[in-house]
Parts: C-alpha cells; structure tokens; sequence
C-alpha cells in the first residue's frame, strides 16, 4: 500500500489490475446498460463530451456523460466498486476522504472522438484542500483503439494549465507537451486513479463495440461540504472554474 501512495503522490496516477470481480463487472454493467439506454429519466445529467452535433436533426452522442448516476439508480451503491476505491482512496490520501461524485462516460462503437488533454482541476471549484483522486473502472476491455486512458506523469506543484471548451459546450482541453504520456489498457474490473492535477486524454472509439467506464471521485468531506454550500455538485453546466 505505502508503493502504491507514494507511486499516486509521486506521478499523479496508479493503475490496478484487478478491482473488481468480473461478477461485480457484469453487475454494474447490467445498470450501467439500462441508464444508457433511459434518456429520459437521465435526461438532466446526461449530456455529450464531444459537444452537441445534430445529423439531419437526430441527436448523435459520441461520448456521453451521465454525471450522478447514482442519482437515478441508486443501486448503483451497493457495488463493491464504491467500497474498494473508497478504502484504496482512504489508505492512499486519509481516512477524510469520501466520494464526491460518480459519472459513467461511454464512447459509442466507431465514433472515433477523443476526450482532448485536460486537468480534473479545471472544471472545479479552487479548493484550500487540494487533495482528490478519480477512479476510472473499465466495464470492457480497454486499449488504445477504443479510448483506453492516457496520462503524462504529474511535475512537481497543483498547477492547472489555460483550458477552453470545446465548441457547443464540449469538454475542457488545454494544450501540453505529450511526449512522456503512457497509454494505460485495462481488462473489466481493472481500474486507474489519478489526481485532479494530472493531465489525462483517450483516443476516439475505432472498433465495433462500446467502451464503458464508471468513474468515482473522491475529495475530502470538508471540501465536499464546501462545495455543496457554493451550489457545487457536479449535475450543472461543463465550464472552466479554476
Ligand atoms: O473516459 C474518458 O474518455 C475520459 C475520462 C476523464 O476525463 C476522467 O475520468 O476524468
């Protein structure tokens, strides 16, 4: 364990092979599934990464983003997922720390979109306590041609580099230098955790079938609480607010 926090303060991200059981997988994508395919009743946290895009009027989503999901299927909870990232989380960073927010991001088959180059930070709120960790569960076999993770290890110090949005409310991006980036494939049930700060991306989706990732999000409580008391939890708008 001691590898493992001094591995995450040191390079901003770890990889484990084997969080979950391929039961627990098949559990979670189970509801993972019915969410995805329930527009309507996750209509107000659903969104697309890459930016809205109309095709003769039919609304395509290449990268969708369902934040909180755990708020529409709370059942989600009972996953051992929660509890394992939440004790590695707790042993790597403090016994404070709790989830803040979960979200599933899904690449469509042969949608090719990546998610562009950015740091969690930017999208949150400036925080005294900077410590968080995101976990980031792959439901399928993950490799670079269908968007597996990609991160360049963390320099010294919370910088958060200029981002923009992509255009029609599309993800945060900023421009870096990539060429330590290590791509991170994964079987079902492995997992990477990485710090707000640490720059991250992943390839558009080329093959033909989905690329399914839960991510749960840990902060301190008291910066959660913090949060909460700004109207901060994670279901509004995609902007820069660091
Ligand atoms: O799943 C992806 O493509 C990107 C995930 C991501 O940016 C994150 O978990 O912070």
């Amino acid at each position: 364990m001691e590898t493992r926090r001094l591995e995450f303060s040191k390079q901003g991200y770890i990889k484990i092979d084997a969080l979950l059981s391929i039961e627990e997988v098949q559990s979670l994508r189970t509801i993972y599934d019915e969410l995805l395919q329930d527009k309507i009743a996750t209509a107000h946290l659903r969104s697309d990464l890459a930016g809205e895009e109309n095709t003769t009027g039919k609304k395509v989503e290449r990268i969708t983003q369902i934040m909180r999901p755990s708020s529409v299927n709370i059942e989600l909870l009972n996953n051992k997922a929660y509890e394992k990232a939440l004790q590695l989380v707790q042993n790597m960073l403090g016994a404070d720390m709790a989830l803040d927010f979960d979200m599933m991001i899904n690449k469509a088959p042969h949608t090719n979109t990546p998610t562009p180059w950015h740091q969690d930070a930017a999208y949150w709120i400036d925080m005294p306590d900077k410590r968080s960790a995101s976990c980031w569960i792959a439901l399928d076999e993950v490799f670079e041609e269908n968007g597996c993770m990609w991160f360049v290890p963390k320099e010294e110090g919370n910088t958060i580099l200029p981002h923009k949005n992509l255009p029609n409310g599309g993800a945060l991006y900023c421009e870096t230098d990539t060429t330590q980036a290590k791509s991170i494939p994964l079987h079902p049930g492995g997992c990477t955790f990485h710090d707000g700060y640490t720059l991250h991306f992943s390839k558009g989706n080329t093959t033909n079938t989905q690329r399914r990732a839960l991510i749960l999000n840990f902060r301190p409580q008291k910066m959660i609480e913090l949060e909460r008391e700004k109207g901060v939890d994670h279901t509004g708008e995609r902007k820069k607010r660091n």
